[in-house]
């Protein structure tokens, strides 16, 4: 059918934009992530790579609730364009800190179109975004744990090896809790 049917839209045209720019950044992470993971595994980090590829599929996953929720609620959710992606990193902390810097700024944005549902009185797209409200928090907090095992271990001699250990435990714990809750 190619007649879009706007009697059933219950998105404002602001909401759903606001909601595709949020596609983008998903879609960004996961690529992100990919790209990441992908260095790691070129550099012998299989802990961090595994971790960072689980979590590129992750980030699509959340891309895709938002398709779903936009072209439910009569919008229209568009396939991003991702561009810029970063290949090359100095170190395994860099991946790391990057990670945060991300996740912190995609909190923002979730915050920001979650205060703009309030003020408009947009109630169902604020109830929804409350997973991502506290997804957000979830994944920033483990960025900034998996730095602190950088600051505990240190980096030098076997340091970046145990490290590497380290994030496979925290990813096998993940990969644990995500089956137990699937
Ligand atoms: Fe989609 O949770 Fe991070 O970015």
């Amino acid at each position: 059918m190619s007649q879009h049917n706007h009697s059933k839209r219950s998105l404002s045209i602001e909401v759903e934009k606001l909601l595709n720019e949020q596609i983008v950044l998903e879609g960004k992470s996961s690529a992100s992530y990919l790209s990441m993971a992908s260095w790691c595994e070129t550099e012998g980090y299989a802990n961090a790579s595994n971790f960072l590829y689980a979590h590129s599929d992750e980030e699509r996953g959340h891309m895709l609730k938002l398709f779903s929720y936009i072209n439910e609620a009569g919008g229209h959710a568009l396939q991003p364009e991702i561009t810029n992606i970063k290949h090359k990193f100095s170190s395994l902390r860099e991946v790391f800190e990057d990670v945060l810097e991300h996740e912190i700024h995609v909190t923002k944005s979730i915050h920001e179109i979650v205060d703009h549902c309030l003020s408009n009185k947009d109630f169902s797209t604020f109830s929804y975004l409350q997973w991502f409200v506290t997804e957000q928090r979830e994944e920033e907090s483990l960025a900034r744990r998996i730095l602190e095992i950088f600051d505990i271990i240190g980096e030098d001699g076997v340091g970046l090896w145990t490290i590497d250990q380290e994030i496979g435990k925290i990813s096998a714990a993940q990969a644990a809790a995500a089956s137990a809750g699937a």
